[in-house]
């Protein structure tokens, strides 16, 4: 690989930091929850890179308390010497797009994702930010409002405002407003992608503090174990049947590092990654992996004598059910692909994973024989319930093929357009009946589920599919599904749009939001991919101004940063429309919305207190909804249904891997983690979805 050779034309051409504040989707996927939180790791992958490089031991990442996110390292310092352009190189990196790889001649940077921007953009996109490198015993200073600088050079060069010690780079920032949707950043995807990152890079220590009123705490992310020890904590709580194994090795320029192990379960989890960058798609790396792994397995079963000549191989999905694995990739230069551009496309990351794990596990293996008896028996078991479970599966698919209709509780609608549908899977009998009778019966169906489903992280397949909720479901939806063995997926069979979950808003209602996102995450996560995927937001209270009171002047409606509908991109729109990332309507910025003349439904508690401060006492009535079955049917389709007034929230991808890891630890067996988690998250209960 050659070195990259840093040139002062390749930044002239890019330049130019309006197009950021043009199209910021363009730069960091959306101006929602997501995007916002993208911002700090475009600052912190500088860092990671410079981590990479050999210089940064130490990274600290500050929420300030008045909104804005402090990066700081203790690696070289931005370089803030005079640069061809005329000024420091400090400014040109931070004022010109692409410009920050071209400094850097480390060959695998964390920049090589989709959103692989640099800090630049984060500099378009802050109201402002302030950069403080500490270098040769000084301390810079550089400062910028939306991307424009705010300081005065002296001949080119950044003042100085102290003596440094040690060299490092503290990047702080604002989000701005006028970009974002939201300006809170998630602390929960935050702190997960903190410990990912210290996972995956085992001499780096990240410490984290959250200095936001009410939120205060400090913690230190620092793993020496890395991946090792990330496969450990993935299988707390369940039975491992081997201690992991762990190997590493370089193939063409291509690095692998990979840690596994099996535990009793069913499942396959594997995580793949490419130079620090989570690939949520999977794609070539993983394609190699399993490849070769699903050979091993069957060598040395036939080696073993455990497979005789008469046998049939394994399956691919045999060997791995129950491991869970880490696959790290280190590449020069990398394709993504998919989706969200998340998948690794490039072809020699598969052949470099392959050539690897070949050798290494082979070596290993020859020398700790017992541990591939164990993973042969692991897929023995599967085979087993594998052939057991084809069966069942015809079984219910030649059952149930043509019962979609005649499915008792499934309300379909009339119109067989599904751009134009939408399915809402209603908690409760007596809502689901409402809902029958409140809905747009042309476009609008209603399925009904009683209480709890079925939680498929723990149950097995054959259980799954005899559900009598997941299979109405897998029936009305339409687009099959897939799952460890067989794979019917077609988007394109879709009989809805939407996929609204409604549930109550109460611990049992995000429960079962919890459960059903699990569902689809696991078995049609396109779905969600594609955000099919919606949870109905019903309000709270109606509030009903009294005539001759003070008549309420909306102030609910501005507050900016309410948490109705944080987390996914919220929506506020009609059937059959709405575009990914685009921003939405007022409903979902605030905790409000309007009701009849005059009256507003509130949507959380936050709002109420923020209309109470806005109303004095008797100047209004207050109406609770205890849940969606208190509502007759005209009340659900004000709040909840009609396209007009609703309010939803539109699932991501990240909500959906929280949502499955958080199930995995509340339903797992050790009682220590689940405890830990209610008393983390006692406080944020309420709303936080
Ligand atoms: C290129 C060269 C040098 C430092 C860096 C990049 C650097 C960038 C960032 C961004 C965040 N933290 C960072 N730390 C270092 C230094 C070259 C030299 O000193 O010779």
């Amino acid at each position: 690989m050659a070195k990259t050779q840093y040139n002062a034309d390749s930044i002239t051409v890019l330049g130019g930091l309006e197009a950021v504040r043009k199209r910021p989707g363009m730069y960091i996927g959306s101006v929602g929850t997501k995007g916002l939180n993208h911002l700090i790791y475009e600052i912190m992958d500088n860092s990671v890179d410079e981590h990479l490089a050999g210089f940064c031991d130490s990274i600290w990442i500050t929420l300030e308390k008045d909104g804005s996110c402090t990066v700081r390292d203790n690696g070289r310092g931005i370089p803030v010497e005079m640069h061809k352009m005329g000024m420091s190189a400090e400014r040109v990196v931070m004022t010109t797009l692409h410009a920050g790889g071209k400094f850097d001649n480390n060959a695998y940077k964390t920049s090589g994702g989709l959103h692989g921007v640099g800090s630049s953009v984060v500099n378009a996109l802050s109201e402002h930010l302030t950069i403080r490198i500490s270098r040769g015993g000084q301390v810079y200073q550089d400062t910028y409002a939306r991307g424009i600088p705010t300081t005065k050079l002296e001949n080119g060069l950044l003042p100085v405002i102290g003596r440094a010690k040690g060299t490092g780079t503290e990047t702080n920032f604002k989000p701005d407003p006028e970009i974002f949707e939201k300006t809170r950043f998630k602390e929960e995807w935050l702190r997960s992608r903190l410990h990912e990152t210290a996972y995956l890079n085992p001499g780096l220590t990240i410490y984290y503090e959250n200095k936001r009123e009410g939120e205060e705490k400090q913690e230190t992310f620092h793993e020496p174990e890395g991946i090792v020890a990330y496969v450990r904590e993935i299988n707390k709580g369940q039975t491992p049947i081997h201690d992991p194994v762990y190997f590493k090795g370089a193939y063409e320029g291509v690095e692998l590092e990979c840690a596994l192990q099996f535990v009793d379960t069913f499942e396959e989890n594997i995580f793949g990654f490419c130079n620090n960058i989570y690939t949520a798609e999977g794609g070539t790396h993983l394609a190699g992996f399993k490849t070769r792994f699903t050979q091993l397995v069957n060598t040395y079963a036939r080696d073993l004598g455990i497979l005789k000549d008469k046998d049939a191989n394994f399956t691919g999905p045999d060997t791995r059910n129950g491991m869970t694995a880490v696959v790290a990739v280190k590449h020069p230069d990398p394709i993504f692909e998919g989706q969200t551009k998340t998948k690794l496309a490039s072809a020699d990351a598969s052949k470099a994973v392959f050539m690897i794990s070949g050798d290494e596990l082979t070596h290993f293996f020859d020398r700790n024989v017992e541990t591939i008896k164990a993973i042969i028996g692991c897929a023995e078991k599967s085979a087993k319930i594998r052939r057991a479970e084809e069966k069942a599966r015809t079984n219910m698919l030649t059952k149930s093929k043509f019962s979609f209709d005649s499915n008792g509780k499934l309300a379909n609608c009339e119109s067989k357009d599904p751009s134009k549908c939408e399915i809402f899977i209603v908690e409760g009998d007596s809502a689901g009946g409402s809902a029958k009778t409140a809905r747009n019966r042309m476009y609008q169906a209603i399925l009904p589920i009683r209480g709890k489903i079925l939680n498929v992280e723990k149950a097995s397949m054959d259980k799954v599919l005899a559900n009598a909720e997941i299979k109405t479901m897998i029936n009305a939806f339409g687009c099959g599904f897939s799952e460890g063995y067989g794979n019917d997926f077609d988007i394109t069979k879709l009989r809805y749009d939407k996929i609204v979950l409604m549930t109550d808003a109460d611990v049992d209602g995000s429960h079962i939001d919890t459960l059903l996102l699990t569902f689809l995450y696991r078995f049609m996560p396109e779905l969600i991919y594609d955000g099919h995927v919606y949870i109905a937001m019903p309000p709270l209270y109606k509030v009903v101004p009294k005539k001759g009171g003070k008549n309420g002047n909306g102030n609910a409606w501005d507050d900016g940063d309410g948490d109705a509908g944080n987390g996914g991109t919220g929506e506020n729109t009609g059937t059959g429309k709405g575009g990914k990332g685009g921003k939405s309507g007022a409903g979902d910025k605030s905790g409000a919305g309007k009701a009849d003349s005059g009256s507003l439904y509130l949507y959380d508690d936050k709002a109420l207190e923020k209309y109470r401060q806005t109303h004095p006492d008797g100047s209004f009535t207050l109406q609770r909804y205890k849940g969606l079955g208190e509502m007759d049917a005209e009340q659900l389709w004000e709040t909840t249904l009609n396209p007009e007034n609703r309010v939803m929230k539109r699932v991501e991808i990240e909500d959906a891997r929280l949502a499955s890891e958080v199930t995995e630890l509340l339903m797992g067996s050790e009682v220590g983690p689940r405890r830990d988690f209610i008393h983390d998250h006692a406080d944020e209960a309420e709303i936080d979805t």
